[in-house]
């Protein structure tokens, strides 16, 4: 009873904010994380409703200039056909392999969900969307970050070639490892979010998430998954379970 009072009193407040200052996403009135009411996950509330409110809806990342550009250190898995690695699956594992095996021209990516129109992209189609080339700075939540240039296409396009349905909320990303990760629709439609399947003018290495990975510019280095396999469009918040970060004790929402 308190916490709805309390509640109620934010919604006031944050209504109030909003009309004065034009600050929230029109039809983007979900102003709590998923993850709200899990103690735990207190941060979540504290960086998902202060960034709402106070960075424009398009707000973008810093870009910078090619001179900027960094080494990046490849992190976490840097390779799914790998078993050394501690999110190895061997199905998948072995999938990719043969995919990676065949310069990943039988790679398909998949859209399943909440769109009109399910399906299959191979990396020739997403390659025939524009094309976005942004250079940010990915930064991890172990402590470095660098600066690097990233190709693909935004999120966005691909959503809505598939026919993106109005309930939907959530964007699951599912990879070849044991690896999985999700962001609402606010950070699914801005515009720097991007399916890479380029980097530093080149394709995108193995290590860093071939053939295609997510950039969240947004938030810090983990949301960005590497080696997508499989897109969900959801109106359900999901954590994704043992995949994803809340049971391996990170946060959901980590805006930068
Ligand atoms: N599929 C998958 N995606 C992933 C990871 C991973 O282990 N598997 N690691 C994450 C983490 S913690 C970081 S910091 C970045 C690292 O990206 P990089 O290898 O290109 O530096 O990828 C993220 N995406
Ligand atoms: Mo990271």
């Amino acid at each position: 009873m308190k916490t709805e009072k309390i509640v109620a009193s934010r919604r006031t407040l944050i209504t109030g904010l909003a009309s004065a200052g034009g600050l929230l996403l029109a039809g983007c009135s979900k102003e709590l994380p998923p993850t709200y009411g899990n103690i735990l996950r207190m941060g979540d509330l504290l960086t998902y409703q202060s960034q709402r409110l106070l960075l424009p809806s398009n707000s973008l990342a810093k870009e910078y200039a090619r001179r900027d550009i960094s080494s990046i250190p490849a992190i976490g898995n840097t390779n799914p056909a790998d078993s050394h690695q501690q999110t190895y699956n061997a199905a998948r594992g072995a999938t990719y392999e043969h995919l990676r095996a065949g310069g990943f021209a039988d790679w398909r990516l998949s859209i399943e969900g909440r769109v009109a129109r399910p399906g299959t992209y191979s990396l020739t189609d997403l390659q025939r969307f524009p094309s976005r080339t942004q250079i940010t700075k990915h930064t991890c939540e172990e402590g470095w970050s660098a600066i690097a240039e990233w190709t693909g296409v935004q999120l966005r396009r691909v959503l809505e070639a598939a026919g993106m349905l109005p309930s939907a909320r959530f964007v699951n990303f599912y990879a070849f490892d044991d690896t999985a990760d999700g962001i609402d629709m606010h950070d699914a439609l801005h515009p720097q979010t991007i399916l890479a399947y380029g980097m530093n003018g080149r394709e995108l290495p193995v290590p860093h998430g071939a053939p295609v990975r997510l950039r969240v510019e947004t938030q810090l280095g983990y949301k960005s998954v590497k080696f997508l396999q499989r897109i969900v469009v959801t109106n359900e918040f999901d954590d994704l379970g043992k995949l994803g970060p809340l049971q391996n004790g990170w946060s959901w929402y980590v805006g930068i």
